[in-house]
């Protein structure tokens, strides 16, 4: 496959080059190999994204909702016929491999146009009955949105900002991260294909300076992050200065409590999808695994073996089921933890190694014996690493759960059905799960408390965080004034 991109940019429905921009090579985790170089926006390519997006919404923005609809879900048809090419793009940019992209990435971006376009001509406003005179309501766009990126889920990211925005009648910039500059640009290509009017999306890459340029233009209306905490902190500061409308969906720290009654093979699965998918680089997962003690021995046990099926390959391989870290500098970050979560007493119980390979690759961690004050049980690690804590009684689970900054996610598992939903009512979490764990379908909201962030993303929820209320009041009758 050819992964070097037409040009660096997307802008007013065509590709765009400036290379006089820092240069960003795009390297393959899995082989350390460069395979594709883009370059940083200018401060000319950013203001050609914003006058262009600016340019183009008014008119989106006041076509039927069921028009700007159709557009999104012939974008969602054209993601689902591609989804191999996609899939493939998406490995190269990320390192994951192909039997999680083929079923995790272009499929669930298509579904979040699909679900937007459906959604787009049922965004309505209220009639407010006030006995003679009344008032109804217009949802409005907001206008220019600024979307930053992850590189975890690229192509995902792209796209649940993406689709929202637009169906509500935005238009949109997007900066992927650095590190995964590819997919975003073929969510244009494929969204201007499928009829989307050109300056509606559009892509500009660069670091954090050309994000922070990016979103402290007067002229962007609302700005999406999905990234770490320190980098939250910043962009709802800039985006306060011009008091605009932010989603942030930050990092975690997130709770799985297994409790003894639970299903050992399906608790085990849960510990596998929360915290070894995407080799262990995804926001939401359970990294906190909180196991009662009169189970600990049968999930270890059963945990472990299945680790060792973990098949460490060619990405591309269909048979593969572990990728590579998405960097070196992801995997030092990552190996730091596991040094101090060695260091603070904490049992090794397998993985943490770097095989005899190129690429960034990290073996899958267990660590045992984990208590609350460890480093590796209080700060986001992303990566392939699990922290067993054991526990003995609901009460004392709860609590401990919730004893962190962040509050993105939480799971539980046990076969008592009250105790599992006073549980997830318990759990000072955005997005709870009872016996599964990390699904995120686009229907229902997805987003976190505490540090982890502002707003929710997916499901009629994102409506709200992409689209403003005016009230309309209609007098019917004389008006009566005191003088
Ligand atoms: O994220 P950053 P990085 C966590 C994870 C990881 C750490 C660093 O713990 O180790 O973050 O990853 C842009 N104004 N997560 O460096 O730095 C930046 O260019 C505007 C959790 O990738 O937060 C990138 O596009 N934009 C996360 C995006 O912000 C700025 C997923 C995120 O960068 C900016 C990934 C600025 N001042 C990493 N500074 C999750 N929750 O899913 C940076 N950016």
């Amino acid at each position: 496959m050819n992964t070097q991109p037409t040009a660096s940019h997307f802008i007013n429905g065509a590709f765009v080059e400036d290379s006089s921009g820092t240069e960003i090579p795009v390297i393959y985790p899995a082989t350390g190999e460069v395979i594709a170089t883009v370059y940083a926006a200018t401060p000319a390519i950013i203001e050609q994204a914003i006058a262009s997006a600016k340019a183009a919404q008014k008119a989106w923005g006041k076509l039927p909702g069921t028009e700007r609809g159709r557009i999104l879900r012939r974008a969602a048809d054209i993601m689902r016929d591609r989804n191999h090419d996609l899939s493939v793009l998406e490995t190269y940019d990320t390192g994951k491999p192909y039997s999680e992209t083929s079923v995790a990435d272009a499929t669930s971006g298509a579904d979040a146009l699909e679900y937007f376009g459906g959604l787009a001509g049922a965004i309505t406003g209220e009639h407010i009955d006030l006995g003679g005179d009344f008032v109804y309501t217009r949802r409005e766009p907001l206008g220019v949105c600024a979307g930053i990126g992850a590189w975890n889920y690229p192509t995902q990211i792209a796209c649940w900002k993406g689709a929202p925005a637009l169906a509500c009648g935005n238009s949109i910039i997007f900066k992927p991260s650095e590190t995964t500059p590819l997919c975003a640009l073929k969510v244009a290509e494929i969204l201007h294909e499928a009829g989307l009017p050109a300056g509606l999306y559009n892509v500009i890459q660069g670091m954090g300076p050309q994000g922070a340029q990016l979103i402290t233009d007067p002229r962007i209306d609302k700005v999406s992050l999905t990234g770490s905490v320190p980098t939250g902190r910043k962009v709802y500061a800039a985006a306060a200065e011009n008091i605009r409308a932010v989603t942030m969906e930050l990092g975690g720290k997130s709770p799985l409590v297994i409790f003894d009654d639970a299903d050992v093979e399906n608790a085990v699965s849960g510990i596998i999808l929360g915290n070894f998918y995407s080799s262990g680089q995804i926001c939401s997962n359970g990294t906190r695994v909180f196991v009662q003690r009169g189970i600990k021995g049968a999930i270890l046990a059963r945990l472990t073996e299945r680790l060792a099926n973990a098949q460490m390959g060619d990405p591309l391989d269909p048979d593969t089921t572990f990728g590579p870290m998405v960097s070196a500098a992801q995997r030092e970050i990552v190996e730091g933890f596991i040094a101090k979560g060695q260091a603070e007493g904490a049992t090794l119980v397998t993985g943490g190694t770097r095989p005899d390979k190129d690429g960034f690759w990290l073996t899958p961690a267990i660590f045992a014996d984990v208590t609350d004050d460890m480093t590796i049980a209080r700060e986001e690690i992303f990566g392939p690493v699990v922290s067993i804590l054991d526990f003995d009684t609901e009460e004392e689970a709860l609590a401990r759960a919730n004893d962190t900054i962040y509050g993105l996610a939480a799971g539980v598992f046990t076969s008592d059905l009250t105790r599992a939903h006073r549980m997830c009512a318990g759990f000072e979490a955005g997005t709870t799960y009872i016996n599964t764990y990390n699904l995120a379908p686009v229907e229902a909201p997805f987003g976190g408390m505490k540090l982890s962030g502002v707003g929710r993303e997916n499901s009629k929820a994102a409506i709200e965080h992409y689209s403003q209320i005016k009230s309309v009041y209609v007098g019917m009758g004389d008006v009566e004034a005191p003088f």
